[in-house]
């Protein structure tokens, strides 16, 4: 398998962690994977007219969308069909390639509870149909755009992440707002790979977090998320990177420093704090000036925070000898 030859944007995130590490894990997946690859473009298209989690039937929180749509930002276009969106994933959680939506059923919808709290006056711990019914939904469609080097567009149905500080309080000393996914291994196979500083954890600015565009995305397409998206609530940060948008999210905690992220305790020199889109700086193994939409047959230009720099920019200009972008 040529596999050094694919095209940026088909490279599995592990291509980025250290290349011995991935290729020792990919000599175990070869054998068996070689012949599922080839099934698995026909295969989504029958699981999505007959599964349910594709469905989102048995979700608890169907009956609360549709919800209205917020066009401040934009309402960018062409939209990618939803079979794309909930059949090519980043999801470590289950795996490390592509096609995960078959093993994300395992996730576990409820119950689901989120804890806010650290540096903050009023820390709370809340079911998540509790929560969904104490905030406004609305659905805002945003480009997002992997740090591998492909995109998509989507209408996403949530909630600002500024509610969650709004509900909780920051105190004075709390400068990042740091977030975690769940750590069940027993259901989520991917964590048996104790290569990974499980739970996957992301981090914001506290600047970022409450900026108007971070959002907590709990529907996709006018119904409850996907369980390969990140069910039951993901964050949805259009003008980063990707892997800056954690999915399954059970913890909220304001911090006073910076923690180690999941991607930078793999990799730290190629997955940047900041994770700023910008086409103009390469990741350090490929050149990150186009991306390929999914299901679209020619790339586009990429463009500087993924096309949200009108709203975002003013964030980093006092900034500028951090490293913004990589
Ligand atoms: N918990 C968790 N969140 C995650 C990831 C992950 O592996 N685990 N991958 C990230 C990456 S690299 C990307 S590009 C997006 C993908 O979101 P999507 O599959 O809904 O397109 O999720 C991000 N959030
Ligand atoms: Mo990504």
């Amino acid at each position: 398998m040529p596999i050094h030859r694919r095209r940026g944007w088909s490279l599995p995130e592990s291509r980025a962690t250290s290349e011995g590490l991935f290729r020792r894990r990919r000599l175990l997946r070869v054998a068996a994977g070689l012949g599922t690859i080839a099934l698995a473009g026909s295969a989504a298209a029958v699981w999505f007219k007959h599964d349910d989690s594709a469905a989102r039937d048995d979700d608890p929180s169907a009956y609360r969308y549709p919800v209205a749509r917020n066009e401040s930002f934009g309402v960018p276009a062409p939209l990618t069909p939803l079979r794309h969106a909930a059949t090519y994933n980043n999801f470590y959680e289950f795996g490390h390639d592509k096609k995960i939506w078959r093993t994300a059923r395992t996730l576990p919808l409820r119950p689901w509870t989120i804890t806010v709290g650290g540096l903050v006056e009023r820390p709370f711990e809340i079911a998540v149909d509790e929560l969904l019914g104490r905030v406004a939904l609305e659905e805002r469609v945003y480009r997002h755009r992997c740090v591998e080097g492909w995109s998509m567009i989507v209408p996403w149905s949530g909630f600002p992440l500024r509610a969650l500080a709004e509900m909780s309080r920051p105190l004075a000393g709390a400068k990042y707002l740091v977030m975690r996914a769940l750590h069940k291994p027993e259901l989520l196979r991917g964590q048996h790979d104790f290569n990974h500083a499980w739970p996957y954890t992301e981090a914001l600015a506290i600047d970022e977090a409450t900026h108007e565009l971070a959002f907590v995305a709990t529907g996709l397409y006018g119904a409850p998320l996907p369980k390969p998206n990140g069910a039951p609530l993901r964050l949805v940060l259009p003008w980063k990177y990707g892997f800056k948008s954690i999915k399954s999210v059970v913890a909220f905690e304001f911090a006073e420093s910076r923690p180690r992220t999941f991607w930078q305790t793999l990799q730290p020199n190629e997955y940047g704090f900041w994770a700023n889109v910008n086409p103009a700086v390469d990741h350090p193994r490929w050149s990150q000036a186009t991306e390929k939409p999914l299901g679209a047959s020619e790339r586009i230009p990429t463009r500087l925070y993924n096309g949200y720099g009108e709203w975002v920019a003013g964030l980093y200009a006092d900034r500028q000898d951090e490293k913004l972008f990589f």
